[in-house]
């Protein structure tokens, strides 16, 4: 099949129609590992014209973590297939992943034949039930003429606020049959306008309060809002907390941006206003103001779908609707408040917390400490960053440290496993952001427990030549788990992994490169190394297994 468009009448298997829908919502790769019950998915992938890529791992997590971070950094639905049975049952972690991150995907299955359901073929499982309460969309395709509007409605939900995973499979029989269908017509995604009574309430809230701030989310990112979100803060003055997939909206060193004075904000704020992610453990479950004797804040939460809203908290205002329109609405809207606020003094106040902060910094940041003091690593790879680098995090206390010292200069630029915190997603992020930002900087940082859950999947870096700099912060042990658990007993079990394994060694074998670092002084030419090598390189940097990350809050 060639040229294909959609509206158009065609004839093909099962693979060729789904194939085909995929690629007319913007799919460029399929991410796979191989089983017989998706086989017409593959040859529908390289039949089509120009040919789908196939992006084929070694265990299916990385696959379908490598599909929802195709949706995180690209905001089009990524596409994992996996097979049948252990195929789906080993991508719940990721579909559940993209549910709590609001990530557009879609995941096909295989499933085994229709015909003779219910006698016990090989993997014969009903997969929708055990993905239905993390999936938008969970259900089997009966029949070839249904495949292409059944996927191309999988896509269209995925990628629909609020975003998030659909699942379908096929079963075998229906997969290799052939029909002829029309195919469905492409539908221009209408962006939803939020009540306009609803925005002047909050600009109101806004014109009265004294100590604002603004907390901007993934679905800001995730749902294309990024240039309203600023011009949101710059028309309005307002100080920003960037959150999640939101960091980098507002760039490294804007004069608003207060992340790093974060905890008075947040505890001194007489008004939050939330846009795109929930009221979740990471902002305190919706509970802003009251620090040190200061009233409760007022709370307003924006977001992209009406189910988004928060129901645990009593909110002062809210809208919902296209996050660019409820921005952009918004800033016309307090634009045209008859009080113009002056918010300096308390942004003074963040701003000098901000550069107190960061003035501390610096001796963790340089630190020539022996072992090496995880923060030490951020004190060498920031610098080296170019403005367009992706980093991608997948580890506990370690990557906690990125997060407090690195500062993406753009949105998109940062990948963690979001509120979902499932480990082992790394590699399959790193091959995404590879693939999807051909010319940057791709850095993966890892825990040393972390890496063990990918690492194998450094193969799939080597086979489709896919440089990724990797950094271990090899602390052996799950250091996030093993500090905690000696806080709260005194001692601690399982948290210990051996000492000094030679991670580097692994992508050496697998046919990449790396070397060992013990010394801090050491950190920053083996970046370079790393840099310059154009291979998977991993940067096994030993550190100091007694720093704990300094964690104020635990999620729970
Ligand atoms: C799939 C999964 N299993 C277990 C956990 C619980 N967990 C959270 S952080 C962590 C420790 C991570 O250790 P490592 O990757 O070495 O990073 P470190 O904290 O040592 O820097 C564990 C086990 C999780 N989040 N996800
Ligand atoms: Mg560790």
């Amino acid at each position: 099949m060639t040229d294909l468009h959609p509206g158009d009448l065609r004839e093909g298997h099962g693979g060729d129609l789904a194939v085909e829908v995929a690629r007319a919502h913007g799919v460029e790769t399929m991410f796979t590992l191989s089983g017989a019950h998706v086989f017409p998915l593959y040859d529908g992938a390289v039949k089509t014209d120009p040919p789908m890529r196939l992006l084929d791992v070694r265990h299916e997590p990385t696959a379908v973590f490598a599909a929802e971070a195709t949706g995180k950094l690209t905001r089009t639905p990524g596409l994992a297939v996996v097979t049948a049975g252990p195929g789906v049952t080993n991508a719940v972690s990721p579909i559940a992943q993209a549910r709590f991150s609001g990530a557009p995907l879609v995941v096909l299955g295989g499933r085994a034949p229709a015909f003779r359901w219910g006698t016990g073929s090989l993997q014969e499982l009903d997969h929708p039930p055990i993905v239905q309460s993390i999936t938008k969309l969970a259900g089997t395709i009966d029949r070839t003429d249904e495949i292409a509007t059944r996927v191309d409605e999988a896509f269209r939900m995925a990628g629909s606020p609020h975003r998030g995973p659909t699942f379908l499979d096929v079963p075998m029989d229906v997969l290799f049959s052939r029909a002829e269908v029309t195919m469905p017509p492409l539908h221009e995604q209408v962006a939803v306008a939020p009540d306009a009574d609803a925005l002047r309430e909050v600009a109101g809230l806004l014109a009265d309060a004294a100590q604002p701030v603004l907390v901007v989310g993934t679905d800001v990112w995730t749902g294309g809002a990024e240039q309203a979100a600023l011009r949101f803060v710059e028309e309005t003055g307002v100080p920003v907390v960037t959150n999640g997939m939101g960091r980098g909206i507002v760039p490294a060193g804007h004069p608003q941006l207060v992340t790093r004075a974060r905890s008075l904000a947040f505890g001194h704020c007489d008004l939050a206003v939330v846009v795109g992610g929930p009221l979740d453990f990471r902002l305190g479950y919706g509970a802003f103001g009251g620090k040190d004797g200061a009233p409760a804040a007022r709370v307003v939460h924006l977001a992209d779908a009406e189910d988004q809203l928060a129901g645990h908290v009593q909110l002062a205002g809210s809208a919902w609707g296209d996050l660019s329109l409820v921005l952009d609405g918004l800033a016309a809207s307090f634009g045209h408040q008859r009080r113009r606020p002056d918010w300096s003094p308390w942004l003074g106040r963040l701003r000098d917390k901000v550069a107190a902060t960061v003035a501390a910094d610096s001796d963790l940041l340089g630190s020539t400490a022996d072992p090496i003091h995880p923060a030490r690593v951020y004190g060498e790879l920031t610098p080296r960053l170019a403005e367009d680098a992706v980093v991608v995090g997948d580890g506990g206390d370690f990557v906690s440290f990125a997060g407090k010292y690195v500062e993406p200069r753009r949105p998109g630029g940062w990948l963690d496993p979001g509120p979902f915190g499932c480990l082992g997603a790394g590699l399959g992020a790193a091959i995404a952001a590879r693939l999807a930002r051909p010319s940057a900087q791709v850095v993966l940082l890892l825990g040393d427990g972390a890496a063990g859950m990918s690492l194998m999947d450094v193969d799939t870096l080597v086979r489709h030549r896919l440089p990724v700099v990797m950094i271990v912060g090899n602390n052996a042990g799950w250091g996030l788990e093993k500090h905690p658990m000696r806080f709260l007993y005194g001692y601690d079990v399982v948290a210990d992994l051996a000492p000094e394994t030679g991670y580097d060694k692994v992508v050496q074998a697998l046919g990449g490169d790396g070397e060992t670092v013990r010394d801090a002084a050491e950190i920053g030419p083996a970046l370079d190394r790393a840099f310059d090598s154009g291979l998977p390189y991993l940067v096994n940097v030993i550190t100091d297994p007694a720093v704990a990350y300094p964690r104020s809050t635990t999620g729970v």
